[in-house]
């Protein structure tokens, strides 16, 4: 067991690795974000902040969107799914649903705003350039094989470096 006992996961005084800017698909078009990943000691410290979300007048079912990261490297897709060829969970060590290295906690949707900041040690910043972040419709029920029945892509991004 390695300890850490420094405070580097709260020093991000420093640009992101990596970032994306999520859009909505064509019937969530109001949906927009960012998504910025920064290299700390302790692995990746990842802040998704989203606008134009669904919203609920439920006094139980607030809202709750699947996160994760696909392998796919574009917001692409055809009639059915908009953004198919962001293609599957990313999951380079055949792992499991929801241990795969691109799942991700979901995100509450708060009168349309989400926000989500958390540590995972599940993928480096280098290793998801290129790939793509997606919100789904539903939440993810972190069991069912091989997606979390999280319903379909409402909004993506690419991730790119931060220059
Ligand atoms: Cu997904
Ligand atoms: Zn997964």
């Amino acid at each position: 067991m390695i300890y850490m006992f420094n405070n580097s996961i709260l020093n991000i005084k420093k640009r992101p690795y990596a970032f994306a800017k999520i859009n909505g698909s064509n019937e969530y078009p109001y949906i927009n974000g960012t998504a910025y990943f920064y290299k700390v000691q302790a692995g990746v410290l990842v802040c998704i902040q989203l606008k134009g979300l669904p919203v609920s007048d439920s006094i139980c079912e607030k809202p709750i969107f699947a996160v994760h990261i696909h392998s796919g490297d574009s917001c692409t897709g055809n009639s059915t799914d908009p953004f198919a060829d962001a293609m599957t969970h990313y999951n380079p060590n055949n792992c499991n649903h929801p241990y795969h290295a691109g799942d991700l906690p979901p995100i509450f949707g708060a009168n349309g705003l989400g926000f989500s900041a958390f540590l995972t040690n599940r993928f480096t910043a280098e290793e998801i350039i290129g790939k793509t972040i997606i919100i789904h419709s539903a939440p993810d029920d972190f069991t069912t094989q091989p997606s979390g029945n999280s319903s379909i892509k409402i909004a993506c991004g690419v991730i790119s470096y931060v220059y």
